[in-house]
Protein backbone atom coordinates (compact mmCIF):
# COMPACT_ATOMS: atom_id res chain seq x y z
CA UNK A 1 0.00 0.00 0.00
CA UNK A 2 1.20 3.55 -0.56
CA UNK A 3 1.13 6.13 2.32
CA UNK A 4 1.47 9.77 1.40
CA UNK A 5 4.18 12.86 2.92
CA UNK A 6 2.82 16.37 2.86
CA UNK A 7 5.47 18.83 1.31
CA UNK A 8 5.25 21.87 0.38
CA UNK A 9 6.66 23.97 -2.67
CA UNK A 10 6.96 28.38 -2.80
CA UNK A 11 7.93 29.79 -5.84
CA UNK A 12 8.27 33.43 -5.95
CA UNK A 13 7.39 35.26 -8.93
CA UNK A 14 8.19 38.73 -10.01
CA UNK A 15 7.73 40.54 -13.62
CA UNK A 16 9.68 38.48 -15.78
CA UNK A 17 11.36 36.82 -13.40
CA UNK A 18 11.88 33.95 -10.69
CA UNK A 19 13.60 33.60 -7.69
CA UNK A 20 14.58 29.45 -7.33
CA UNK A 21 17.47 28.25 -5.12
CA UNK A 22 20.26 25.53 -5.63
CA UNK A 23 19.69 22.64 -3.19
CA UNK A 24 22.54 22.32 -1.54
CA UNK A 25 22.09 18.89 0.80
CA UNK A 26 19.48 16.43 0.87
CA UNK A 27 16.72 15.37 -1.42
CA UNK A 28 17.44 16.97 -4.89
CA UNK A 29 20.88 18.83 -3.95
CA UNK A 30 22.41 19.84 -6.68
CA UNK A 31 18.84 20.94 -8.25
CA UNK A 32 17.23 24.21 -8.95
CA UNK A 33 14.12 24.35 -7.07
CA UNK A 34 11.61 26.65 -5.09
CA UNK A 35 11.33 26.43 -1.44
CA UNK A 36 9.62 24.64 0.65
CA UNK A 37 10.05 20.83 2.43
CA UNK A 38 7.88 18.42 4.98
CA UNK A 39 4.52 19.47 6.66
CA UNK A 40 5.03 18.91 10.40
CA UNK A 41 2.85 17.75 12.70
CA UNK A 42 -0.29 20.09 13.58
CA UNK A 43 0.80 22.48 11.19
CA UNK A 44 -1.19 24.08 8.23
CA UNK A 45 0.35 23.12 4.84
CA UNK A 46 0.14 26.83 4.54
CA UNK A 47 2.00 27.78 7.28
CA UNK A 48 4.78 24.87 6.60
CA UNK A 49 5.06 26.50 3.46
CA UNK A 50 5.47 30.01 4.72
CA UNK A 51 8.00 28.49 7.55
CA UNK A 52 9.94 26.27 4.84
CA UNK A 53 10.17 29.45 2.62
CA UNK A 54 11.49 31.59 5.33
CA UNK A 55 13.71 29.04 6.76
CA UNK A 56 15.53 28.62 3.41
CA UNK A 57 15.48 32.18 1.83
CA UNK A 58 15.11 34.26 4.78
CA UNK A 59 11.84 35.59 2.83
CA UNK A 60 8.99 36.20 4.49
CA UNK A 61 5.51 36.32 3.14
CA UNK A 62 1.84 37.79 3.74
CA UNK A 63 -0.22 36.00 0.92
CA UNK A 64 0.27 32.63 -0.94
CA UNK A 65 -1.37 31.74 -3.39
CA UNK A 66 -2.35 27.96 -4.14
CA UNK A 67 -1.23 26.83 -7.46
CA UNK A 68 -1.14 23.39 -7.54
CA UNK A 69 -0.54 19.38 -6.33
CA UNK A 70 1.59 17.03 -7.59
CA UNK A 71 2.00 13.52 -6.04
CA UNK A 72 4.81 11.76 -7.24
CA UNK A 73 5.71 7.85 -6.98
CA UNK A 74 9.10 6.72 -7.17
CA UNK A 75 9.22 3.11 -8.52
CA UNK A 76 10.35 0.78 -5.21
CA UNK A 77 9.37 2.95 -2.86
CA UNK A 78 5.86 2.99 -0.77
CA UNK A 79 5.39 6.68 0.20
CA UNK A 80 4.29 8.87 -2.52
CA UNK A 81 5.65 12.79 -1.91
CA UNK A 82 2.26 15.31 -2.10
CA UNK A 83 3.65 18.53 -3.33
CA UNK A 84 1.34 21.25 -2.46
CA UNK A 85 2.36 24.11 -4.64
CA UNK A 86 2.25 27.88 -4.32
CA UNK A 87 3.21 31.40 -5.65
CA UNK A 88 3.99 34.54 -4.00
CA UNK A 89 3.69 37.66 -5.86
CA UNK A 90 5.11 39.89 -3.17
CA UNK A 91 7.72 39.30 -0.19
CA UNK A 92 9.49 41.29 2.23
CA UNK A 93 13.56 40.86 3.40
CA UNK A 94 16.31 39.86 0.95
CA UNK A 95 17.28 36.29 -0.56
CA UNK A 96 19.55 35.22 1.54
CA UNK A 97 21.78 32.04 1.52
CA UNK A 98 20.77 29.33 3.95
CA UNK A 99 22.41 26.32 4.86
CA UNK A 100 20.07 24.35 2.73
CA UNK A 101 19.35 26.61 -0.05
CA UNK A 102 22.00 29.28 -2.25
CA UNK A 103 19.02 31.63 -3.96
CA UNK A 104 19.23 33.39 -7.35
CA UNK A 105 16.69 35.05 -9.75
CA UNK A 106 16.37 33.58 -13.07
CA UNK A 107 14.51 35.36 -15.80
CA UNK A 108 11.24 33.45 -16.60
CA UNK A 109 12.53 32.39 -20.03
CA UNK A 110 16.10 30.91 -18.96
CA UNK A 111 14.70 28.68 -16.46
CA UNK A 112 17.71 26.01 -16.03
CA UNK A 113 15.40 23.00 -16.86
CA UNK A 114 18.20 21.25 -17.58
CA UNK A 115 19.16 21.13 -13.51
CA UNK A 116 15.97 20.66 -12.12
CA UNK A 117 13.25 18.19 -11.80
CA UNK A 118 11.86 16.60 -14.99
CA UNK A 119 8.51 17.20 -14.30
CA UNK A 120 9.18 21.03 -13.65
CA UNK A 121 9.38 21.62 -17.44
CA UNK A 122 6.00 20.41 -18.07
CA UNK A 123 4.05 22.58 -14.63
CA UNK A 124 6.64 25.68 -14.89
CA UNK A 125 4.68 27.22 -17.65
CA UNK A 126 1.20 26.94 -15.71
CA UNK A 127 2.51 28.52 -12.61
CA UNK A 128 3.83 31.69 -14.39
CA UNK A 129 0.99 31.84 -16.07
CA UNK A 130 -0.98 31.79 -13.36
CA UNK A 131 -2.93 28.62 -14.03
CA UNK A 132 -3.95 26.03 -11.75
CA UNK A 133 -2.72 22.51 -12.12
CA UNK A 134 -2.79 18.68 -10.27
CA UNK A 135 -0.79 15.91 -11.54
CA UNK A 136 0.92 12.94 -10.72
CA UNK A 137 4.17 11.48 -12.01
CA UNK A 138 5.69 8.21 -11.80
CA UNK A 139 9.69 7.91 -11.61
CA UNK A 140 12.47 5.46 -12.12
CA UNK A 141 15.23 6.87 -10.07
CA UNK A 142 15.17 10.55 -9.80
CA UNK A 143 15.80 11.04 -13.56
CA UNK A 144 13.44 9.19 -15.19
CA UNK A 145 9.75 9.68 -15.75
CA UNK A 146 7.54 6.50 -16.68
CA UNK A 147 4.29 8.43 -16.87
CA UNK A 148 2.09 11.49 -15.54
CA UNK A 149 -0.87 12.99 -16.03
CA UNK A 150 -1.19 16.99 -15.75
CA UNK A 151 -4.14 18.74 -15.84
CA UNK A 152 -5.37 22.53 -15.67
CA UNK A 153 -7.90 23.21 -12.45
CA UNK A 154 -10.66 26.16 -11.28
CA UNK A 155 -9.86 25.18 -8.04
CA UNK A 156 -7.32 23.46 -5.59
O1 LIG B 1 12.47 18.59 2.89
P1 LIG B 1 12.95 18.33 1.51
O2 LIG B 1 13.92 19.37 1.00
O3 LIG B 1 13.43 16.93 1.30
O4 LIG B 1 11.65 18.47 0.57
C1 LIG B 1 11.70 18.21 -0.80
C2 LIG B 1 11.33 19.46 -1.59
O5 LIG B 1 11.37 19.13 -3.00
C3 LIG B 1 9.93 19.96 -1.33
O6 LIG B 1 9.91 21.37 -1.46
C4 LIG B 1 9.11 19.34 -2.47
C5 LIG B 1 10.10 19.38 -3.58
N1 LIG B 1 9.91 18.44 -4.69
C6 LIG B 1 9.76 17.08 -4.65
N2 LIG B 1 9.64 16.60 -5.92
C7 LIG B 1 9.73 17.67 -6.75
C8 LIG B 1 9.69 17.81 -8.15
O7 LIG B 1 9.55 16.85 -8.90
N3 LIG B 1 9.80 19.08 -8.65
C9 LIG B 1 9.97 20.14 -7.83
N4 LIG B 1 10.11 21.35 -8.40
N5 LIG B 1 10.03 20.03 -6.50
C10 LIG B 1 9.90 18.80 -5.99
O8 LIG B 1 9.72 16.44 -3.59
Amino acid sequence: MLTSKLLTLVLVVQPGKVLLGMKKRGFGAGKWNGFGGKVQPGETIEDAAKRELHEESGLTVDMLDKIGNIKFEFVGETELMDVHIFRADSYNGEPTESDEMRPQWFDSDKIPFNQMWADDILWFPLMLQKKRFVGYFKFQGHDVILSHTLEEVQEL
